[in-house]
């Protein structure tokens, strides 16, 4: 650990004077289209805690959009990206490459699902992976067709932004978006019209006519899908959905990429979230988790698919920089060393009889959903009709804010409160931050 003590504090409001000051030269200095979820200005951070500039300490429910899983600052993380800076940051993998950019490749090989043959190609940011994923399945294949969900996200770039399926804040305005984009229902137990029971056979039935009816199998180079949804509010397909969407694809040559992006090592209590029901797909693409915080992502997929693309179309000046490979041998060891996928089902154990509860005592609370450290509730104003309240989600995140604890929503319609707690946090914090929880509820109903 990092040092910094396992406890909250708080000095001064939620956001102090300091972060007060930042976030006034923030407005000055930054475009306004980036904006802040919770403006307190981070100094440290490690463990469960992030340690502000007036020297308060939050607890961190929220993990950086889940992706220092094995804790911030995480000292094997430290320790190889201060090594690797020293020896060197930058050659360009592409014109004289190193053997890092290799051993990451090589441990996605080992770690991601299927015992196939496999390549990866390492890129910056997830949407950088997704788009080359895509190309990749379409290079591949010869065909073109893209098939997503209702509630996906895929990322902000044109091509990711136009396979994201919510208009406000990601596509509002930024049109015109990338052809050969389809988009089918999602398998999404608690909002399906005739009851979660009928979901996963419905949703898959529908998928397989539209595409049929509206595409074609033979012109769909891929479908892309999150195991379970991020952005679109932790949505959980029920067991046998994915499935029969990847049976469906082996069968009409069409590439399944599962976007594991947010659930991918060790988050939902597996490596990745297609382990659950042994899914293989085709192309994975992965990012956030993978380098402790340092910016890389990859796809990685069947030999010949991935060596199906010409030479040299696939690349880029830092994809796979040498301290971002450094960073994340030093989070697979971690994960590896203090077993985190069991770390994650027992942060699944501590929280869901808790969400329950206040479920049970919390008629707004719709669903309680999610897996491992990743985890979930949707809030209702109307339990019957299922109506989404996002403006009591807001309250609930806003009074968890003030009181120290870092939550973030998520959702379609606004109406989800997401955890995703990294895996270095002590039971302790995850147990208070709980009850912060349930105070905000209590405060906000
Ligand atoms: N695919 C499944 O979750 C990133 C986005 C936050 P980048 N999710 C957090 C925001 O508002 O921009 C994500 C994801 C899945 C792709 C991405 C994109 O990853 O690294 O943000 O490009």
């Amino acid at each position: 650990m990092t040092g910094i003590e396992q406890r909250r504090i708080l000095n001064t409001a939620i956001p102090g004077p300091r972060s007060a000051a930042l976030q006034a030269r923030k407005n000055a200095a930054v475009s306004a289209g980036v904006s802040t979820g919770l403006p307190v200005y981070v100094e440290r951070a490690g463990g469960g805690i992030l340690v502000d500039v007036d020297g308060n300490q939050l607890i961190d429910f929220g993990s950086g959009i889940a992706v220092t899983t094995v804790g911030n600052a995480a000292p094997r993380v430290v320790e190889r990206v201060q090594a690797q800076a020293a020896d060197f940051t930058h050659t360009c993998f592409m014109v004289t490459p190193y053997a890092e950019y290799v051993e990451v490749a090589e441990a996605l090989a080992e770690l991601t699902p299927g015992d196939h043959e496999k390549r990866s190609a390492l890129f910056n940011s997830g949407a950088e992976a997704v788009e080359n994923a895509v190309k990749i399945a379409r290079s591949a294949t010869g065909r073109q067709a893209v098939v997503a969900f209702d509630h996906a996200y895929h990322g902000r770039t044109n091509l990711t932004m136009s396979l994201t399926a919510k208009n406000m804040p990601y596509k509002h305005r930024f049109g015109p978006f990338a052809g050969e984009i389809y988009r089918v229902p999602m398998a999404y137990p608690y909002r399906w019209p005739t009851g979660p029971d009928n979901c996963a056979e419905e949703a898959f039935a529908q998928f397989a006519a539209q595409v049929h009816a509206q595409v074609g199998e033979e012109n769909t180079a891929a479908v892309i899908i999150e195991p379970i949804q991020g952005e679109g509010g932790f949505v959980v397909p029920p067991d046998g959905f994915l499935t029969r969407v990847a049976d469906w694809c082996r069968d009409n040559g069409v590439l399944l990429i599962a976007d594991e992006i947010q659930t991918g090592f060790c988050r939902t209590g597996d490596w990745f979230a297609c382990d659950h029901e042994g899914v293989v797909p085709d192309l994975i693409t992965t990012a956030k988790g993978i380098a402790g915080g340092l910016p890389l992502a990859a796809v990685t997929g069947r030999a010949e698919i991935m060596d199906a693309v010409h030479p040299g179309g696939l690349g880029g000046t830092y994809g796979g920089n040498p301290v971002a490979c450094a960073a994340a041998l030093g989070a697979i060891e971690t994960m590896k060393a203090e077993d985190l996928p069991g770390r994650a089902r027992a942060v699944e154990a501590l929280f869901v009889p808790r969400l329950r509860e206040m479920a049970a005592k919390y008629v707004q609370i719709g669903d309680v959903r999610g897996r491992g450290a990743m985890l979930a509730i949707e809030l209702v104003s109307d339990p019957v009709a299922k109506t989404p309240d996002p403006a009591l989600t807001a309250a609930v995140n806003k009074a968890c804010h003030a009181e120290g604890l870092v939550t973030l929503t998520a959702g379609t319609y606004g109406n989800v409160l997401r955890f995703l707690p990294p895996l270095s946090s002590p039971d302790h914090l995850l147990t208070e931050g709980l009850d912060i929880l349930e105070g905000a509820f209590a405060a906000s109903v």
